[in-house]
């Protein structure tokens, strides 16, 4: 498998948690590198346009609302078969189904305040690295 870069997002329920360290070291314990991390806190306008996907789903106000409440950690991460290894450790979107082990299963509170985002494609990685990290001369080659 290539070497691969993913995109991650350390959720504000999370942050709010006092998780970033250790999901940073469960990331780094799978074999992903961290070639750049930030906290940021994001704007009404970047939540809706990082979810757009899911702008028609019911949730999606709810969702927004959420991403905006308080800071998250945005990384780049840089590995064998990235975006699958890291979506792997994630675990499931709704941490009542994620197996065990995973970051979602350990950390998540539901399935909205669910700890972390991945990239689910590498089109998508590289688009939400773009978003991030396109200041970034390690990440955004
Ligand atoms: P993913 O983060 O595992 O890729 P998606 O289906 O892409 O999951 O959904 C994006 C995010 O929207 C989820 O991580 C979660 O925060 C939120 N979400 C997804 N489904 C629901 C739902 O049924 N209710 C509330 N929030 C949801
Ligand atoms: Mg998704």
């Amino acid at each position: 498998m290539a070497i691969e870069r993913t995109f991650s997002i350390i959720k504000p329920d999370a942050v709010g948690r006092d998780l970033v360290g250790k999901i940073l070291a469960h990331i780094e314990g799978a074999g992903l590198k961290i070639l750049a991390t930030r906290m940021v806190r994001l704007s009404e306008g970047q939540a809706k346009e990082f979810y757009a996907v899911h702008k028609e789903r019911p949730f999606y106000g709810d969702l927004v609302n959420y991403m905006t409440s308080g800071p998250v950690v945005v990384s780049c991460l840089e590995g064998e078969g990235a975006v699958a290894k890291y979506r792997e450790i994630m675990g499931a979107t709704n941490p009542a189904e994620a197996a065990e082990g995973t970051i979602r299963k350990l950390y998540a509170e539901n399935i909205e305040a669910n700890a972390v985002h991945g990239s689910d494609s590498l089109e998508n990685a590289k688009n939400e690295i773009a978003f991030f990290f396109e200041d970034n001369d390690i990440c955004a080659r």
